[in-house]
């Protein structure tokens, strides 16, 4: 099927520039881009169908490239006990934090999780995302671990987005391990990554390096059985403290060094050279009320790719609008517009190891893109949120709901 999609202005965003092409035209043909450029030189042809988009601009399908949708329960009462001045770290050493999280996954069936994740995720697809990242991590044994993955799967299978899954098993202690940490990472080492992988559930392996979770030795024993597994890594680092978690995933060749706030410069020479992907969390900064801000200057200096993703998880970012969090990159870290862009698509794709085929608008990628009902692609950082006017195009079909 040869489609001809026309009367619009496209940003393609190829390098990780806006790269406009007004009065433009796009030729797919199945799932795949074969022609991108101005109308006036579209190239003599044939068409299946032809759409006329009125005007819209168009960009690539955005990227939500670190979530956590699948879990049990909520917190929102925590955010309470927040508010009135407790501390994360406090809540987490009662018992409180992910534990609570952790206890209400594992105490849900994998429909129940299925289905509640499933609403979070249309509320991130009704904001143009065609791509979604979701770690595990709320299950912390082999069983509640693979229950999560499999859902996963199954949310990329009856949903139209494409969905890669992290394995986060690193993400806390569960309670039979307390003070065995070690234990529980060679368990993970041992018994569940092998598994899981062996499964295919895994496409990639994360682990949360903090004072309150791992330490870069952990983490580092992690790494070296999911490169045995011959599975890429990220990493939650430089969070809450500096650690110097992102210049260990950039000795791992990490595809991403997530959160970022505690970053040194000689983190970001690391994973400048590394070509690991600074992906910010605006939704979690601004949630947790953060005030170290991560190191611009620096990432941009040594031309870190930067990403910005939702973080969506119930602690620390229930965050459900992408695009929300293309205006916190713009007022909370005083990204451009076309910078916060470049980090839901282009940025983001290379953080999910999916540069070569996403991201950007460009001849033999992948045929997913938004055409939006807006005056300038800067309007997609500016609304705070909103079911914004859009169709949504994946696999090269109309999938707008
Ligand atoms: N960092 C975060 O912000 C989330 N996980 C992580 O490693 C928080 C997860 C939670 O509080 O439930
Ligand atoms: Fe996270």
């Amino acid at each position: 099927m040869k489609t001809l999609w026309q009367h619009c202005n496209v940003a393609t965003m190829a390098n990780g520039a806006y790269s406009i092409i007004e009065d433009a035209a796009i030729v797919t043909r199945d799932e795949y881009i074969e022609w991108v450029g101005p109308r006036l030189h579209l190239p003599q042809g044939e068409y299946d169908q032809s759409v006329c988009l009125e005007g819209a601009w168009v960009t690539p399908g955005l990227i939500d490239c670190h979530t956590h949708t699948v879990f049990g329960g909520n917190r929102s009462g925590e955010f309470e006990q927040r508010l009135q001045g407790v501390s994360y770290a406090d809540i987490a050493a009662a018992g409180g934090g992910i534990a609570s999280t952790v206890r209400a996954t594992r105490a849900a069936s994998e429909d129940e999780l299925f289905a509640s994740a499933r609403q979070r995720l249309l509320c991130l697809l009704r904001d143009g995302v065609t791509s979604v990242e979701i770690k595990s991590g709320y299950g912390l044994s082999l069983e509640s671990e693979r229950k999560i993955l499999r859902v996963i799967r199954r949310l990329g299978e009856e949903l139209p987005v494409t969905v890669r899954s992290t394995c986060l098993a690193a993400h806390a202690l569960p309670p039979e391990y307390k003070d065995r940490a070690d234990d529980y990472v060679e368990h993970i080492c041992t018994e569940m990554l092998p598994a899981l992988a062996a499964e295919g559930l895994v496409d990639a392996v994360d682990a949360f390096c903090e004072y309150l979770a791992f330490s870069p030795q952990q983490v580092e024993r992690v790494f070296q059985v999911a490169q045995q597994l011959g599975l890429p890594v990220k990493l939650h680092a430089e969070q809450l403290s500096s650690l110097h978690g992102s210049s260990l995933a950039a000795r791992y060749q990490a595809l991403s060094a997530d959160h970022l706030e505690f970053m040194t410069e000689e983190d970001a020479i690391a994973m400048a050279q590394s070509g690991t992907v600074a992906v910010l969390l605006p939704g979690a900064f601004y949630f947790l009320r953060e005030t170290q801000l991560p190191p611009m200057e620096a990432l941009r200096k040594h031309k870190v790719k930067i990403a910005i993703a939702s973080d969506l998880n119930p602690g620390t970012s229930p965050g459900l609008s992408l695009r929300l969090m293309l205006n916190m990159a713009c007022t909370l870290f005083r990204m451009t517009p076309e910078e916060a862009l470049a980090g839901v698509t282009l940025h983001a794709a290379t953080a999910l190891g999916m540069g070569e085929t996403h991201g950007s608008l460009e001849p033999g990628k992948v045929a997913d893109f938004v055409a939006w009902n807006i005056d300038r692609p800067a309007d997609l950082a500016y609304w705070l949120g909103g079911d914004l006017d859009k169709r949504v195009v994946r696999n090269g079909v109309d999938v707008t709901f």
